[in-house]
């Protein structure tokens, strides 16, 4: 027998190894393969778990807003912030976050898009959740900012009166240095060609809405529509983080039709109002007119102290009448606003455009609902009406 001369040996040797390391390489992959198999269906399990969690939180937080109508039936019960249909800081049962674990079978059968839906049973949920209700009522609508009306005869929207007060208040004062009053009037404009249904300028009466946001690395055009988003606000040229940053507290984004074109040859359309109940301090700071009421100091004592009183006791109305507290009296009564009958010529307290969107209950709520299942975890983002009928979804979006 020929002996192999060394060097095939060798070759032979690594060949063998070859094969062996490309087997244990292919076994490595399968393996690995298999496992991310086996990680994806749990990943797909706990997703779906997710959902339905977030799904309950989201059910049980229109459960507790539903719980707070029932509650305000009850006709109002003299010097309390009992019964009527209102939304004050006393009423917080339904304000604070709820987390798992939770009473089952709340869902309410009247959620169209969840009817055929059950909640799952407590036994099932090996996760946990956590749900939040945020009083939209208490912000500004920016779907509802604008200025409209035939050429002329424009007018500015009783919510563009507010956020506008509010972005000339001391607070803001960092981002509106220098001309402020200009820089606040071209914020107001450019959300006003944001949303309006025209590509022109508004208040120019003319050129194109588009051409500030042909920028160079990314250029895009502006929407014509109403905000579907909070962070759609963003992309508003005027817009930069720290602005939205600090405005977040202030401003709300609903309803979202946008089969309804906003036209700026007419007047806008509130569909949303501020209840002056749950408004935060700037916001009724910024309802008042500057025009009446010229230091932006007075004005903020002014809705501190009007933060306290409702705090005893809520407010039954924004116009004088009755009985109960109404905000008009207690203007006049506080912080010496000026009765209109008493002298015509004065400034009004509360612009008349404003006063048309202010209100002492809530409709609009943004609900957040997470659910977590393993290292998965789903968050509902959902924005309902609520009204006599029950509640309805305007928004709803699963992260
Ligand atoms: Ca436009
Ligand atoms: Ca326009």
């Amino acid at each position: 027998m020929v002996k192999k001369p060394l060097f095939q040996k060798g070759i032979a040797i690594l060949l063998v190894l070859g094969a062996l390391m490309i087997i244990s390489v292919i076994a490595i992959e399968l393996t690995q393969r298999s496992q991310m198999a086996k990680q994806s269906v749990i990943g797909r399990r706990d997703a779906a778990k997710a959902l339905e969690l977030a799904k309950a939180a989201f059910r049980w937080s229109t459960f507790r807003l539903q719980l707070d109508t029932q509650l305000d039936q009850i006709p109002v019960i003299p010097n309390t912030n009992f019964g009527g249909k209102k939304d004050d800081f006393s009423e917080m049962q339904w304000n604070f976050p709820l987390t798992y674990p939770f009473p089952t079978n709340l869902a309410p059968d009247d959620l169209d898009d969840l009817k055929n839906e059950q909640v799952a049973s407590a036994e099932s949920l090996e996760g946990s959740f956590v749900s939040s209700i945020a009083d939209a009522s208490a912000k500004i609508n920016l779907n509802d900012v604008g200025i409209g009306g035939p050429p002329g005869q424009k007018v500015i929207s009783g919510a563009a009166k507010v956020l506008q007060y509010l972005l000339a208040s001391p607070r803001f004062q960092k981002y509106f240095e220098y001309d402020s009053d200009q820089r606040i009037n071209e914020f107001i404009y450019a959300l006003d060609d944001y949303t309006d249904f025209d590509s022109q300028i508004n208040h120019l009466g003319g050129g194109d809405e588009n051409q500030e946001y042909q920028v160079k690395d990314f250029p895009y055009s502006v929407k014509n529509g109403p905000f579907y988003t909070l962070s759609e606000v963003n992309m508003l040229k005027v817009m930069n983080d720290e602005i939205f940053e600090e405005l977040k507290p202030f401003i709300t984004i609903y309803p979202f039709d946008a089969s309804i074109p906003r036209v700026s040859s007419q007047p806008v359309i509130p569909k949303g109002k501020i209840n002056i109940n749950t408004a935060p301090v700037e916001l009724i700071a910024a309802m008042i007119s500057p025009q009446a009421m010229t230091s932006n100091r007075d004005r903020l004592n002014c809705a501190m102290r009007f933060v306290q009183a409702r705090n005893l006791l809520a407010f039954r109305s924004v116009k004088k009448g009755g009985t109960e507290p109404n905000a008009m009296n207690f203007f006049t009564e506080f912080c010496g606003a000026v009765d209109s009958q008493v002298n015509p010529d004065a400034p009004a307290f509360i612009e008349k455009q404003v006063l048309d969107i202010l209100d002492v209950k809530s409709d609009v709520f943004e609900i957040q609902a997470i659910g977590i299942s393993g290292n998965i975890e789903k968050t509902i983002s959902a924005v309902v009406l609520r009204s006599k009928e029950g509640i309805k979804t305007l928004y709803w979006k699963v992260l």
